[in-house]
Protein backbone atom coordinates (compact mmCIF):
# COMPACT_ATOMS: atom_id res chain seq x y z
CA UNK A 1 0.00 0.00 0.00
CA UNK A 2 2.20 2.37 0.89
CA UNK A 3 5.10 1.40 -1.71
CA UNK A 4 2.33 2.31 -4.22
CA UNK A 5 1.75 6.03 -3.26
CA UNK A 6 5.49 6.60 -3.82
CA UNK A 7 5.51 5.09 -7.17
CA UNK A 8 2.06 4.98 -8.15
CA UNK A 9 2.61 3.21 -11.81
CA UNK A 10 5.68 2.28 -10.74
CA UNK A 11 7.50 5.03 -11.25
CA UNK A 12 8.00 8.58 -8.78
CA UNK A 13 9.06 11.21 -8.42
CA UNK A 14 10.31 12.23 -4.64
CA UNK A 15 10.98 15.64 -4.02
CA UNK A 16 13.92 15.89 -1.46
CA UNK A 17 13.58 18.42 1.42
CA UNK A 18 16.29 17.60 3.70
CA UNK A 19 19.35 20.13 2.62
CA UNK A 20 18.69 23.14 5.44
CA UNK A 21 20.66 20.48 7.70
CA UNK A 22 23.08 18.88 5.55
CA UNK A 23 24.10 22.57 3.47
CA UNK A 24 22.63 24.53 5.39
CA UNK A 25 20.17 27.51 4.50
CA UNK A 26 22.46 29.24 1.89
CA UNK A 27 20.80 25.64 0.01
CA UNK A 28 17.49 28.09 -0.72
CA UNK A 29 16.98 31.29 -2.73
CA UNK A 30 16.14 34.31 -0.20
CA UNK A 31 12.17 33.83 -1.02
CA UNK A 32 11.97 30.48 -0.09
CA UNK A 33 14.08 30.14 3.22
CA UNK A 34 10.74 29.08 4.92
CA UNK A 35 10.14 25.51 3.76
CA UNK A 36 6.41 26.46 3.54
CA UNK A 37 7.02 28.32 0.28
CA UNK A 38 8.36 25.31 -1.56
CA UNK A 39 6.05 22.65 -0.29
CA UNK A 40 3.18 24.64 -1.62
CA UNK A 41 4.77 24.55 -4.61
CA UNK A 42 5.64 21.07 -5.10
CA UNK A 43 2.50 19.96 -3.79
CA UNK A 44 0.35 21.98 -6.69
CA UNK A 45 2.53 20.60 -9.31
CA UNK A 46 2.16 16.83 -8.02
CA UNK A 47 4.76 15.03 -6.77
CA UNK A 48 4.29 11.87 -5.19
CA UNK A 49 6.20 12.05 -2.17
CA UNK A 50 7.76 14.55 0.19
CA UNK A 51 11.26 12.85 1.47
CA UNK A 52 11.87 15.32 4.66
CA UNK A 53 13.36 15.65 8.48
CA UNK A 54 10.89 15.01 10.70
CA UNK A 55 10.92 18.90 12.22
CA UNK A 56 9.91 19.65 8.25
CA UNK A 57 6.74 17.58 8.41
CA UNK A 58 5.69 18.84 12.30
CA UNK A 59 6.04 22.27 10.43
CA UNK A 60 4.23 21.78 6.74
CA UNK A 61 1.65 18.69 7.18
CA UNK A 62 -1.05 21.00 6.62
CA UNK A 63 0.17 21.39 3.06
CA UNK A 64 0.76 17.54 1.83
CA UNK A 65 -1.29 15.59 4.31
CA UNK A 66 -3.68 13.43 2.22
CA UNK A 67 -2.44 14.67 -1.24
CA UNK A 68 1.20 13.53 -1.12
CA UNK A 69 3.31 10.62 0.47
CA UNK A 70 5.79 11.68 2.91
CA UNK A 71 9.35 10.04 3.32
CA UNK A 72 10.81 10.64 6.99
CA UNK A 73 14.70 10.35 6.56
CA UNK A 74 15.69 9.61 10.30
CA UNK A 75 19.47 9.98 9.42
CA UNK A 76 21.45 13.10 8.48
CA UNK A 77 24.75 15.35 9.30
CA UNK A 78 25.54 18.96 8.88
CA UNK A 79 28.24 20.82 6.85
CA UNK A 80 29.57 22.56 10.36
CA UNK A 81 31.54 19.50 11.24
CA UNK A 82 35.33 18.69 10.45
CA UNK A 83 35.69 17.54 7.15
CA UNK A 84 36.59 14.51 8.07
CA UNK A 85 33.34 13.43 10.10
CA UNK A 86 31.04 14.67 7.14
CA UNK A 87 31.43 11.00 6.07
CA UNK A 88 28.75 9.44 8.70
CA UNK A 89 25.52 10.55 9.13
CA UNK A 90 23.86 10.91 12.70
CA UNK A 91 20.18 9.46 13.95
CA UNK A 92 18.09 12.38 13.11
CA UNK A 93 15.18 10.63 14.66
CA UNK A 94 13.79 7.64 15.17
CA UNK A 95 11.28 5.17 13.28
CA UNK A 96 8.55 5.67 15.90
CA UNK A 97 8.37 9.26 14.96
CA UNK A 98 8.22 8.87 11.43
CA UNK A 99 5.31 6.71 12.42
CA UNK A 100 3.79 9.41 14.88
CA UNK A 101 3.53 11.89 11.73
CA UNK A 102 1.74 9.14 9.29
CA UNK A 103 4.79 8.47 7.30
CA UNK A 104 4.52 6.31 3.97
CA UNK A 105 8.17 5.23 4.30
CA UNK A 106 11.62 6.17 6.21
CA UNK A 107 15.14 7.08 4.57
CA UNK A 108 18.88 6.81 6.03
CA UNK A 109 22.08 6.98 4.40
CA UNK A 110 24.60 4.65 4.05
CA UNK A 111 28.30 6.06 2.67
CA UNK A 112 29.73 3.27 1.09
CA UNK A 113 33.26 3.14 1.28
CA UNK A 114 33.07 6.03 3.89
CA UNK A 115 35.44 4.94 7.05
CA UNK A 116 32.15 5.25 9.11
CA UNK A 117 30.35 1.97 7.11
CA UNK A 118 30.79 0.40 10.71
CA UNK A 119 28.12 2.94 12.42
CA UNK A 120 26.41 3.67 9.24
CA UNK A 121 25.17 0.08 9.00
CA UNK A 122 24.81 -0.60 12.33
CA UNK A 123 22.17 2.75 12.20
CA UNK A 124 20.75 1.41 8.46
CA UNK A 125 19.93 -1.84 10.35
CA UNK A 126 18.45 -0.73 13.27
CA UNK A 127 16.04 1.62 11.23
CA UNK A 128 15.29 -1.29 8.86
CA UNK A 129 14.19 -3.94 11.43
CA UNK A 130 12.12 -1.13 13.64
CA UNK A 131 10.62 -0.06 10.37
CA UNK A 132 9.89 -3.66 8.81
CA UNK A 133 7.62 -4.46 12.02
CA UNK A 134 5.30 -1.46 11.13
CA UNK A 135 5.32 -2.29 7.52
CA UNK A 136 7.13 0.97 6.65
CA UNK A 137 9.22 0.43 3.30
CA UNK A 138 13.40 1.63 3.68
CA UNK A 139 14.43 3.83 1.30
CA UNK A 140 18.27 3.74 1.25
CA UNK A 141 20.46 7.27 -0.27
CA UNK A 142 23.26 4.07 -1.41
CA UNK A 143 25.97 7.11 -1.92
CA UNK A 144 29.47 5.52 -2.03
CA UNK A 145 32.12 7.99 -0.62
CA UNK A 146 34.66 7.52 1.33
CA UNK A 147 38.69 7.70 1.45
CA UNK A 148 39.59 5.20 -0.89
CA UNK A 149 36.71 6.36 -3.97
CA UNK A 150 38.26 9.03 -6.02
CA UNK A 151 35.05 9.21 -8.18
CA UNK A 152 31.82 8.72 -6.56
CA UNK A 153 30.00 8.07 -9.88
CA UNK A 154 32.09 6.09 -11.71
CA UNK A 155 29.71 2.99 -12.73
CA UNK A 156 31.79 -0.11 -11.19
CA UNK A 157 31.88 2.60 -7.43
CA UNK A 158 27.77 3.44 -7.96
CA UNK A 159 26.63 -0.25 -8.85
CA UNK A 160 28.74 -1.85 -5.78
CA UNK A 161 26.82 0.81 -3.89
CA UNK A 162 23.57 -0.37 -4.94
CA UNK A 163 23.96 -3.95 -5.19
CA UNK A 164 25.20 -3.19 -1.17
CA UNK A 165 21.86 -1.23 -0.87
CA UNK A 166 19.66 -4.44 -1.90
CA UNK A 167 22.00 -6.93 0.12
CA UNK A 168 21.16 -4.59 2.45
CA UNK A 169 17.10 -5.10 2.65
CA UNK A 170 16.29 -1.57 0.94
CA UNK A 171 13.02 -1.42 -0.45
CA UNK A 172 13.85 1.51 -2.65
CA UNK A 173 17.36 3.22 -3.63
CA UNK A 174 18.11 6.54 -4.40
CA UNK A 175 21.57 7.09 -5.89
CA UNK A 176 24.11 8.89 -8.23
CA UNK A 177 23.43 8.94 -12.11
CA UNK A 178 26.42 7.58 -13.51
CA UNK A 179 26.52 10.01 -16.78
CA UNK A 180 24.63 7.65 -19.41
CA UNK A 181 21.46 5.34 -20.26
CA UNK A 182 24.02 2.37 -20.65
CA UNK A 183 25.82 2.88 -17.62
CA UNK A 184 23.09 3.60 -15.34
CA UNK A 185 21.09 0.07 -16.76
CA UNK A 186 24.66 -1.39 -15.35
CA UNK A 187 23.49 0.11 -11.77
CA UNK A 188 19.92 -1.16 -12.25
CA UNK A 189 20.93 -4.63 -13.36
CA UNK A 190 23.19 -4.22 -9.94
CA UNK A 191 19.88 -3.82 -7.83
CA UNK A 192 18.46 -6.61 -8.68
CA UNK A 193 14.70 -5.72 -9.28
CA UNK A 194 15.20 -3.10 -6.30
CA UNK A 195 13.68 0.12 -7.52
CA UNK A 196 16.59 2.49 -8.24
CA UNK A 197 15.54 6.26 -8.30
CA UNK A 198 17.94 9.22 -9.76
CA UNK A 199 19.39 11.26 -6.92
CA UNK A 200 19.08 14.47 -8.18
CA UNK A 201 22.61 16.59 -8.01
CA UNK A 202 23.34 20.21 -7.97
CA UNK A 203 21.14 22.49 -10.05
CA UNK A 204 22.14 22.06 -13.94
CA UNK A 205 22.34 25.76 -15.44
CA UNK A 206 20.38 24.27 -18.61
CA UNK A 207 17.32 22.61 -17.45
CA UNK A 208 17.11 20.08 -20.39
CA UNK A 209 20.40 18.78 -19.54
CA UNK A 210 18.74 17.65 -16.32
CA UNK A 211 15.48 16.21 -18.16
CA UNK A 212 17.73 14.68 -20.31
CA UNK A 213 19.41 12.48 -17.25
CA UNK A 214 15.93 11.78 -16.02
CA UNK A 215 14.81 10.65 -19.23
CA UNK A 216 17.86 8.31 -20.08
CA UNK A 217 17.52 7.00 -16.24
CA UNK A 218 13.73 5.95 -16.90
CA UNK A 219 15.46 4.26 -20.56
CA UNK A 220 18.11 2.42 -18.46
CA UNK A 221 15.20 1.00 -16.16
CA UNK A 222 15.41 3.23 -12.98
CA UNK A 223 11.70 3.92 -11.61
CA UNK A 224 12.01 7.50 -11.19
CA UNK A 225 14.67 10.78 -9.37
CA UNK A 226 14.47 12.12 -5.66
CA UNK A 227 14.83 15.38 -6.39
CA UNK A 228 15.96 18.48 -4.78
CA UNK A 229 18.35 21.45 -5.84
CA UNK A 230 16.68 20.97 -9.59
CA UNK A 231 13.52 21.74 -8.67
CA UNK A 232 13.94 24.17 -5.38
CA UNK A 233 16.89 26.79 -6.75
CA UNK A 234 14.61 27.17 -10.13
CA UNK A 235 13.08 30.25 -11.04
CA UNK A 236 10.18 28.14 -11.73
CA UNK A 237 9.82 25.13 -9.45
CA UNK A 238 6.35 24.13 -10.56
CA UNK A 239 6.83 24.27 -14.14
CA UNK A 240 10.51 22.31 -13.73
CA UNK A 241 8.46 19.87 -11.36
CA UNK A 242 5.68 19.51 -13.84
CA UNK A 243 8.37 18.98 -16.54
CA UNK A 244 10.37 16.32 -14.46
CA UNK A 245 7.01 14.42 -13.61
CA UNK A 246 6.18 14.11 -17.39
CA UNK A 247 9.58 12.63 -18.50
CA UNK A 248 9.01 9.77 -15.10
CA UNK A 249 5.27 9.25 -15.89
CA UNK A 250 4.40 9.75 -19.10
CA UNK A 251 7.66 9.07 -20.90
CA UNK A 252 7.48 12.48 -22.49
CA UNK A 253 10.63 13.36 -24.32
CA UNK A 254 12.87 16.04 -22.64
CA UNK A 255 12.57 18.63 -25.82
CA UNK A 256 8.78 18.54 -24.80
CA UNK A 257 8.42 18.52 -21.09
CA UNK A 258 10.88 21.54 -20.97
CA UNK A 259 8.36 23.31 -22.25
CA UNK A 260 6.48 23.79 -18.84
CA UNK A 261 9.86 25.45 -17.38
CA UNK A 262 9.42 29.06 -17.60
CA UNK A 263 11.90 31.17 -18.08
P1 LIG B 1 19.50 17.12 -4.69
O1 LIG B 1 18.55 16.72 -5.78
O2 LIG B 1 19.40 18.55 -4.36
O3 LIG B 1 20.90 16.65 -4.99
O4 LIG B 1 19.01 16.35 -3.38
C1 LIG B 1 19.38 15.03 -3.16
C2 LIG B 1 20.24 14.92 -1.91
O5 LIG B 1 20.66 13.59 -1.72
C3 LIG B 1 19.58 15.40 -0.67
O6 LIG B 1 18.70 14.43 -0.20
C4 LIG B 1 20.76 15.68 0.20
O7 LIG B 1 20.52 16.65 1.15
C5 LIG B 1 21.75 16.18 -0.78
O8 LIG B 1 21.39 15.71 -2.04
C6 LIG B 1 23.13 15.66 -0.49
O9 LIG B 1 24.03 16.46 -1.13
P2 LIG B 1 25.58 16.20 -1.08
O10 LIG B 1 25.84 15.44 -2.34
O11 LIG B 1 26.19 17.56 -1.07
O12 LIG B 1 25.87 15.40 0.16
Amino acid sequence: MRMSRILPDGRGVVFAFDHGVEHGPKDFPPDRVNPRVIIEKVVEAGVDAIMMLPGIARLTHDIWGGKVAAIIKVTSKTNLRPKEERLRQSAFGYVEDAVALGADAVAATVYWGSQYEDEMLERWFAVRSAAEAYGLPCLQLAYPRGPAISNMYDVEIVRYGARAAAESGADLIKTYYTGSKETFAEVVKAASGVPVLMSGGPSRPKPIDFLRDVYSVMLAGGKGVVVGRNVFQHPDPVGMARAIIKVVHEGLEPEEAVKEVKG
